[in-house]
């Protein structure tokens, strides 16, 4: 068992005592060593092994004597009694944002409640309210939390459901009996929020394929199971359908199952109006629904379907009817950006504020992947959470960070650490920073952290008075959305980014999996105004460099080429590039 896991469950060790009402010193102890162990350089096998998790401060015998289980034998015998000690519905109501281990510990013992539907009743009588330390306003945010959840209780991440499939879609790939295979549905058009994943191969013998499925390792439990079609549930439950058809029909129902189904209508009709009728089975000569294969247009692959359809072969993930049809009947889809046009990301942090890495260890790593650059732009001091840098900090940052490139540059190597500064819009607009600290920095992104509360008005406002800093190089997360999580704040996205267009500011595509902020959706509008896109890792660890290609992928959504991201320039383009609005 790695460190982050066990990190995880000594956290959920602290919030089941927390929810038990242990003293809050016993709780804490289990917060803090999880914060430790995350932050630990060593692997944690080695430590145990030399004998030297004592020495790591914090972590007592107690909690030396769980770890080690824990590592050992990947359980733990205490945790596990704990967590049977609780009702699930108690943890589970842990999820409605606002609802900490206190409160709910509170409900339980007050009003005996153990399940989320309890609590949900409880709301509606106005008996959560009449409690101490709740009141009204409470009780109707707690109410919206929970129908916040039931919204959400069946849909899924874009990255948890590829890292799902991608190991299927191998294992289907290497199958002796699979011919052709892909993903389809939301996940093939890399819609941000999923429901299902689905699955589509062709074969000669489907039985075969449909039973290989349905053993894969991380299917939980198998829903449905016939001649041609599976349906599975896998880890984090999310479930995932398998359809097996004859390679023939193959490109057809590829086309079918990935949708969206408003792009379907529209295929449909250009069908009926060519005197074809277009459906999973195939391109048929006829007036009405047939699957006669007298009748069949052939057509090898999805882009031969289209091409009978007078139309230039439509990506996925433009497949939404947002107008790919108008573009592709005049050939004028885009070639979109690819994962690999990208050279390095530009917000991103180190363990001087609140991410893992050295700057050197960073550096080691990012060059190593084949980056050209990488901008090192830890919290400002605002955000004091995130262990944020005050201007001495960052000028001491400044110094190191300039060692780390010049032993890069001895080495004979191109590969730059850029210096920046993730810099906090304070509540009126200002930053936190002064001009004359940004002015010495490579790279200025600036965000909102705090202050969500604001009204649409102000926080619009707010964000247009960042843009308008000349030595803002990009607008950082728009919103504030974690999806699935939390809300965006309330902002006219369209102001902000007439005003990015005026001043020449840049808005970030953050490709941290929870966020994908700026929403594809707006960045046909932002290309309009020639705004141009930043596409970042905001990077908190090593393995969040991985997210370059989910955000490329969201940017492909969002119609962007080469063209339209900053991070696709080499380093000398890029330099001068974020030279030019403080030139103005
Ligand atoms: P999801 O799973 O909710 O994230 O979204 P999708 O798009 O993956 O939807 P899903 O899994 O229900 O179905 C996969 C595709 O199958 C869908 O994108 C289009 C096609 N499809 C499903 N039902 C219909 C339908 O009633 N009409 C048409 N035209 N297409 C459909
Ligand atoms: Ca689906
Ligand atoms: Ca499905
Ligand atoms: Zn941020």
């Amino acid at each position: 068992m790695d460190k982050d896991r066990v990190a995880e469950i000594l956290t959920e060790i602290g919030t089941l005592l927390e929810l038990k009402g242990e003293n809050p010193f016993k709780t804490r102890a289990y917060a803090n060593a999880a914060r430790t162990l995350e932050a630990l350089t060593e692997p944690l096998e080695k430590l145990i092994s030399e004998n030297r998790l004592g020495e790591i401060k914090g972590i007592g015998e107690a909690l030396q004597k769980k770890i080690t289980e824990l590592v050992a034998t990947g359980r733990l015998a205490y945790y596990e009694e704990l967590k049977a000690s609780i009702p699930p519905g108690l943890v589970e109501m842990l999820q409605i944002p606002g609802l900490g281990p206190k409160k709910a510990k509170a409900l339980n013992d007050k009003l005996g409640i153990t399940t989320v539907d309890q609590l949900e009743t409880a709301c509606k009588a106005g008996k959560v309210a009449d409690l101490d330390g709740f009141g009204e306003k409470t009780q109707s945010k707690i109410l919206e939390g929970i129908q916040f959840r039931r919204t959400y209780a069946s849909r899924h991440l874009l990255s948890d459901a590829l890292a799902l499939a991608e190991p299927i879609l191998e294992g289907l790939r290497g199958h002796p009996d699979v011919i052709r295979c892909s993903t389809a549905g939301s996940v093939r058009r890399f819609k941000e929020i999923i429901g299902d994943i689905d699955f589509l191969a062709s074969s000669k013998q489907p039985g075969h394929v449909i039973e290989f499925f349905t053993k894969q390792p991380g299917v939980l439990s198998v829903n449905a199971k016939g001649e041609t079609k599976a349906s599975v549930v896998l880890q984090g439950g999310i479930q995932a359908d398998l359809r097996v058809v004859s390679d023939r029909e193959f490109p057809f129902a590829l086309a079918y199952f990935t949708g969206s189904k408003e792009h379907n209508i529209a295929m449909r009709q250009r069908a009926i109006q060519r005197g074809l009728r277009l459906n999973e089975y195939g391109l048929f000569r006829s007036a009405e629904e047939t699957r006669d294969p007298k009748l069949l247009v052939p057509c090898a692959t999805e882009e031969d379907i289209f091409k009978q359809l007078d139309l230039a072969n439509i990506p996925p993930e433009l497949r939404e009817d947002q107008g790919e049809f108008a573009a592709a009947e005049r050939g004028e889809i885009p070639r979109l950006l690819e994962w690999t046009d990208l050279r390095g990301s530009l917000h991103n942090h180190s363990n001087w504020s609140d991410g893992r890495g050295s700057l050197e260890e960073i550096a080691a790593h990012m060059e190593g992947l084949g980056c050209a650059y990488w901008a090192i732009t830890d919290h400002s001091k605002s955000s004091f959470v995130a262990n944020g840098l005050d201007p001495e900090r960052l000028r001491k940052q400044l110094k190191e960070l300039a060692e780390v490139n010049r032993s890069w540059a001895a080495k004979g190597s191109d590969f730059r650490l850029l210096t920046g500064s993730e810099v906090d819009i304070l509540a009126d607009g200002k930053l936190d920073f002064e001009d004359d600290l940004l002015a010495e920095l490579d790279v200025v992104v600036a965000s909102i952290h705090q202050g969500f509360s604001q009204n649409e008005a102000e926080m619009t406002k707010r964000l247009i008075r960042a843009a308008e800093n000349r030595f803002v190089h990009m607008l950082g997360h728009l919103t504030g959305r974690l999806l699935l999580e939390r809300e965006p704040y309330k902002v006219n996205q369209r102001a902000v980014i007439d005003a990015c267009a005026e001043t020449g500011t840049w808005v970030e595509l953050n490709a941290n999996p929870y966020r994908f902020d700026l929403d594809w959706r707006l960045w046909s509008y932002a290309k309009s105004k020639r705004v141009k896109c930043v596409i970042n890792c905001d990077a908190h660890r090593h393995e969040h460099a991985g997210f370059l290609r989910l955000g490329a992928g969201i940017a492909r959504k969002g119609w962007l080429t080469k063209a339209d991201v900053i991070n696709t320039l080499a380093l000398k383009a890029l330099m001068k590039e974020l030279g030019k609005k403080r030139a103005r």
